[in-house]
Parts: structure tokens; sequence; C-alpha cells
């Protein structure tokens, strides 16, 4: 069957470059792009992109009419920083959202679904490092009780309604690409361009804040690695566990300062460092490599010196 994929949230970080790789695998015209805003010159100029509000049901069964649309990625939602400040804004988008999307494929036999979930969805008693794929949530952040009301909605249309939904609790995530929106995890994206452009950073988090996270080119393979395997190797559907590597803001800032000579980083820890606080320090990722054969390809260190050579070009 000629698949057809419509990439919901397309302007943001991951859908900046995640429907440019979709459209080399699927082919240019195969890949709707679709958000509220406009995308990168890339995403416009490489294919079809529609405007589109995941709150409005009438609009989605449009696009999903008009263009045979046979599978979603869902990735539109209010991050951790911005959710705290919009309670009720985070909860319809990132929740009401994704019911839209998901009665929209029951009703329009759309058989795949991608939704991500985040480490937000761990909380203040979960285990903190090596954190199982099955273990204690309590999130006590907006965004991490929507994420986890997703996963168990996710899990829940797959056993009533046979729904192929996949997702992946994403860590923080790195890339040079496209600004990040609004998450606690920001200060690792932000820190590279002041680097360069002032040879200082003030980070928002705690130097010794130990987080999950993960570079972009390794989230991308991770998320077309689940979706092109076969359905009987996923047992997991409200979420897998993915690892990439755990630094603190301190471990990041001394591995740029390798290569931009003189950074200095200053620590001002604001309200995000709350939220950081709750998530794991790193995360035990076995069952999706076992299950589907998960691997990250990059370390600290070549993040670090591909971001910069791909900033400073
Ligand atoms: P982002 O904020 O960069 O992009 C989200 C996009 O959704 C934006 O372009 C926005 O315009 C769009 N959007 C907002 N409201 C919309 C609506 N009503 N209808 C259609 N589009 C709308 O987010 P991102 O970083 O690309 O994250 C994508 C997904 O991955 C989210 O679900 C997020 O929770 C998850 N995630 C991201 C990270 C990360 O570090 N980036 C980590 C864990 C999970
Ligand atoms: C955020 O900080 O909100 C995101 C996430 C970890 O989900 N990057």
């Amino acid at each position: 069957m000629n698949e057809v994929i419509l990439v919901i949230g397309a302007s943001g970080q991951i859908g900046t470059e995640l429907v440019v790789r979709l459209r080399e695998m699927y082919g240019e015209s195969n890949v709707i792009a679709a958000d509220i805003i406009i995308p990168s010159y890339d995403v416009m100029e490489g294919g079809p992109f529609e405007l589109l509000d995941i709150l409005n049901k009438k609009q989605i069964h449009n696009v999903i009419e008009k263009h045979k649309v046979t599978q979603i990625y869902l990735l539109a939602a209010l991050l951790s920083a911005t959710a705290e400040h919009y309670p009720k804004a985070a909860w319809e988008l990132n929740v009401t959202g994704l019911l839209n999307i998901l009665s929209i494929c029951e009703k329009h036999n759309i058989k795949k679904l991608f939704w991500p979930s985040s480490i937000a969805v761990f909380g203040p008693r979960t285990p903190k490092d090596n954190t199982p794929q099955v273990t204690i949530m309590d999130p006590n952040t907006v965004y991490g009780i929507s994420k986890q009301a997703g996963e168990r909605w996710c899990e829940y249309y797959h056993e009533h309604q046979g729904i192929d939904c996949r997702s992946i609790r994403y860590p923080g995530l790195i890339g040079y690409k496209a600004t990040p929106g609004g998450g606690t995890t920001d200060y690792a994206v932000h820190i590279f361009h002041e680097a360069l452009k002032k040879n200082s950073y003030d980070c928002f988090l705690a130097e010794d804040t130990t987080l999950p996270m993960m570079y972009m080119p390794d989230a991308i393979d991770a998320t077309i690695k689940l979706m092109e395997s076969d359905s009987t190797k996923i047992s997991v559907r409200s979420s897998y566990n993915v690892s990439g590597v755990s630094f603190s803001p301190s471990d990041l800032a001394a591995e740029i300062a390798k290569h931009v000579q003189g950074f200095e980083c200053t620590y001002t820890p604001d309200e995000r460092q709350q939220l950081a606080k709750s998530w794991p320090r790193s995360i035990d990722d076995s069952v999706a490599r076992e299950e589907w054969g998960w691997q990250p390809s990059f370390d600290l260190k070549h993040m670090t010196s591909d971001m910069l050579a791909n900033l400073r070009y």
C-alpha cells in the first residue's frame, strides 16, 4: 500500500527534522506537513503543507480526506515550562488534541499513529538512576501528567480499537536545525548558540542537574526504527524508554569549552529547576534495545563537536 503520512506539529523542533527524513524515505508528495504556524523553508518547500489546528476536528477531517492519509505522527504539544504557565491550555492541546486524533484514526480507519511521550512522565518517587521501563510514575508537572494520560490513552486505543499506536519517551532533545519550544531541557540548545555568539551563557538550571538527553539524529533514528519495526516486535503500547546520553549543565559546558576558547558558563536556576529535579538522571532502555534493536550513536563528545561544526558553518 502507498503510505501517505500526516505530520502534525511539523514546524517544531522535531518536526523540522522528521518531515525531511520521512520525505526522503516515502517521497516528497507522500508526507504532508501540518501546523498552526508556517514551517522552516526546507519543510515548506520540500512538499505539501497544511495549516491545521488539532483542536479543530473538521479541519483534521478535511486534510485527511483531501490527502487520503494512512499514517499520522502527532507532535503538537505544549512543553513542560510553558505548560506550567498555561495548565488548562496544555491539557487541552496535549490530551484533548491526542483524543481528537485517536477518534479520527478510528473513524477514518487510519491504523498507524506515532505520538511522543517524555521522561516527564516520571516523578519525584521514581527511581532516578537507570529508571526502568515499568516503575513508579508520579509526575508532578502539568506536562508530565498530560503525557502519562496520553500513554494510557494510546494503550487503550491499541487494545480496544486495534490502532497501531507507537510511542517513545524522548529525553531532552538537542539539535541545530530548529529552536526548542518551551521545555526544561532547552538550555542544552541555547548554550551552544550563546557560546558561539557571546562566549558565555547563564544557565537556568543548576550546574549539577543531570538529565537524560539525546542528539536529534538519534531521536529521528529511534522514531523511524520504531515505526518501521514489525508489529510483532512491539510489546509496549504505552511508550518506550529510550536513552541517549546523560549529562549535567557543567558537563556540557566543560565539553563546549574544549572547542570554544575562554567559554564561561554561570548558573542562575529559575522555576524550571523544580521540574528538572523531579525527572530521572538516567534511563534503562533495555526493552527497546531487545525488542526493536534500539541503539544510540552519539555520546556527549561527538554530539558537542557535531553541534558546533554545524552551527559554525
Ligand atoms: P515544539 O514545541 O518545538 O513543536 C510543537 C509544534 O506544535 C509547534 O510547531 C506548534 O506550532 C505546533 N502546534 C501547537 N499547537 C498546535 C495545534 N493546536 N495544532 C497543530 N499544531 C500545533 O515541540 P517539539 O520539541 O518538536 O516536540 C514534539 C513532541 O515531542 C511533543 O509532543 C513533545 O512533548 C515531545 N517531546 C519533545 C522533547 C524535546 O526535547 N523536544 C522531549 C520529549 C518529548
Ligand atoms: C521538556 O523539557 O519539556 C522536553 C521534555 C524532556 O519533554 N524537552
